[in-house]
């Protein structure tokens, strides 16, 4: 948009009429006569009818120019990425580059996002499963987003102020992290995450047929400065994990009892565990010093092995090969999900205390066990008493009132379950608005849908996938929307708008280009007004401004074999105004946001001239917005 179109818009949203506020109204103006019908002649109960659904979608329906009530966190599976939606619109805002290398902005090209990356800066890839934000008193606290890295075993943190990656972690001693999840009270300290492959440990070429020797560890991370906490060693192999409202538990399903290798190996048991972890009890024996370290790494480490027999766990035996491991909002249970079983376990979390000081026996923690159907992965809330599972096999959600599966389980003639609703296809995560804290609503449900078939026109053998919504305002839960998703979201979190405050423009002292400002100093370099070239043996480093539609230098000279390092601060105060960098032939392209500074370094091996270029299109004389690399034969 050029600077003309920007002035008019802020001036009609002085005066109230801006476009976007105009072409909402009548785009909703529309869409409610359309979904009347008005068309022929309508007996008053086809006109009731056809009212009832334009109320109906009127209301799920997010016009041109208008915004979501919230914002959706998407994971982006073996893409890496996270993607965020505005819901009930399901419409792609961002994607926010994580595990993944990224073209657009730079991301694990740039110097800050190498810095960022730290001793993973040269992995390209990884597999982004599940996304949660830190909370205060159980409440979404809209500061950061926590994820975990599956298959290089990371965990990333995004900032929700600039919703950028600002901290990643490579965890010691385990192998794939999976389940993750924050402490939601009293605050998030900790972000728990679940090394999921049993290894030998230290994991350096000693026991390598010897599974006997392999394990796992149950890994806790302080959420403030990303730096491990403490870990503690498992039986079996864990899956996905949540905290609960007291701050005392973590529980995590584990499949694999067994401790075997292949598939038939892990199937054996009957059941598997619900593992519950005691922080109070691990923080006080870390504290008294008893704890272990493995091979190089300094993290506290304890044992909470079942024949350990020590205060830091207790394995729950829950059917079979437990997938999903789901708090009530209400902060009475953990639901353990059946995956292998038609059925999820309830655990009263009130009943733990007494678990651990051996008043009572593990299953007598479980206060429901009800059957639901077919492959049972992850369960979600609405606030009101329902709970509502996947059932992958099924290709269903179930949705059942908690209270009843408990009385049942006390032998009531009840029935617990309210309606079972298709989804389409193979649903895995499902996710309700707010559901995972104190204030979940109760007003949508997501269906994260492995499977797309037939849904949409078919793009070759690769499909997308359907990310469906469902309005659970009601009795009855209704399908609104089916949304294509690209590999592949596993999970998502939904948080109202009014939760999250990102800001419109860098602020010049963020600390995601600190280091990159520092070295500036050292080498005397004012970023705001100086463009420059700092040669430093054969690393030059170029520093210069952009303001639309300029750069602040328009060629610049090099030797062949240099090691170049460009830097650009971003004047520009206009809000949504990024200017781009790249630099033909050289592998190197970034995002400077407004009031940003970015860098790149690459190599210029090459003589000749290169052309750069601003590749965010930022003013009418975007495409003019270039200058020369110069590099001389050496
Ligand atoms: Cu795919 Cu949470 Cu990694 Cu379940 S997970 S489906
Ligand atoms: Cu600057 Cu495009």
């Amino acid at each position: 948009m050029d600077e003309k179109t920007k002035t008019i818009e802020q001036e009609e949203t002085k005066k109230g009429i801006s476009r976007r506020g105009f072409l909402g109204a009548s785009a909703a103006g529309a869409a409610g006569v359309a979904g009347l019908g008005l068309t022929g002649v309508m007996t008053p109960a086809q006109f009731a009818q056809a009212a009832d659904k334009a109320r109906h979608d009127a209301k799920h329906n997010v016009g041109p120019g208008e915004l979501d009530e919230y914002y959706g966190f998407w994971s982006g599976g073996h893409s890496g990425e996270v993607r965020i939606l505005g819901l009930p619109s399901m419409r792609e805002l961002m994607r926010i580059p994580v595990f993944n290398t990224e073209s657009a902005t730079g991301w694990g090209l740039t110097d800050e996002s190498k810095r960022i990356k730290g001793d993973s800066a040269d992995v390209l890839c990884g597999d982004a499963h599940h996304p949660h934000m830190s909370m205060t008193d159980g409440r979404y606290d809209g500061k950061y987003v926590f994820i975990n890295d599956k298959l290089n075993t990371r965990v990333a943190r995004i900032r929700c102020d600039v919703m950028k990656t600002d901290k990643m972690l490579t965890i010691p001693n385990v192998q794939a992290i999976h389940g993750l999840r924050v402490q939601k009270v009293p605050h998030t300290k900790y972000v728990f995450c679940n090394g999921e492959f049993r290894i030998p440990q230290p994991n350096d070429g000693r026991d390598l047929n010897d599974p006997t020797k392999y394990f796992t560890m149950f890994n806790v991370i302080d959420a403030e400065k990303m730096e491990m906490a403490f870990q503690v060693i498992v039986d079996g192999n864990l899956d996905n994990t949540d905290a609960d409202y007291t701050g005392r538990f973590a529980a995590a399903t584990c499949y694999n009892s067994e401790e075997g290798v292949t598939l038939a190996e892990t199937m054996r048991n009957e059941r598997d565990w619900l593992v519950v972890f005691d922080i109070h009890s691990i923080e006080k024996a870390i504290k008294a010093g008893k704890f272990q370290t493995i091979g190089d790494s300094k993290v506290p480490v304890v044992d909470g092995r079942k024949k350990a027999n020590s205060a830091y766990t207790k394995y729950i035996p829950v059917p079979k090969s437990p997938h999903g491991c789901n708090t009530s909002p209400d902060g009475e249970y953990f639901v353990a999900n059946g995956k292998l079983s038609p059925t999820v376990t309830i655990v009263s979390i009130k009943k733990l205390p007494d678990l651990f000081a051996g008043k009572i026996k593990e299953r007598d923690a479980i206060v429901g066990e009800p059957e639901l159907g077919l492959g049972p992965l992850h369960t979600a809330f609405d606030g009101r008493g329902n709970a509502y599972t996947t059932l992958f096999l099924d290709s269903q959600i179930v949705k059942w009132d908690v209270k009843k599966a408990i009385e049942a389980y006390n032998g009531k003639k009840v029935n617990y379950i309210k309606q079972k609703l298709d989804v389409h296809y193979q649903p895995g995560h499902n996710h309700t608005t707010m559901g995972e804290t104190r204030d979940a609503d109760g007003k949508y449900l997501v269906s994260l849908c492995k499977f797309s078939k037939d849904r949409f026109l078919p793009t070759g053998p690769l499909r997308a996938e359907n990310d469906q919504l469902i309005d659970i305002s009601g009795e009855e839960m209704k399908l609104v929307h089916d949304g294509p998703t690209f590999a592949e979201p596993h999970d998502c979190m939904i948080v109202h708008r009014s939760k999250v405050k990102p800001k419109k423009l860098w602020t010049r002292d963020d600390p995601i280009f600190a280091e990159t400002v520092a070295q500036a100093k050292r080498d005397g370099v004012t970023l705001e007004t100086d463009n420059k070239v700092i040669r430093d043996g054969n690393r030059v480093r170029v520093y210069m401004t952009s303001i639309a539609p300029n750069f602040g230098m328009t060629e610049f000279n090099v030797k062949q074999g240099d090691t170049v390092t460009v830097c650009i601060t971003n004047l520009d105060q206009v809000e949504d105004v990024t200017h781009g960098f790249a630099m033909c032939q050289h592998g190197a392209s970034m995002e400077i946001g407004p009031q940003a500074t970015s860098s790149i370094t690459f190599k210029a091996d090459k003589p000749g001239v290169f052309w750069y270029y601003c590749h965010w299109f930022c003013h009418a004389l975007h495409m003019e917005m270039r200058g020369r690399m110069i590099v001389e034969k050496a």
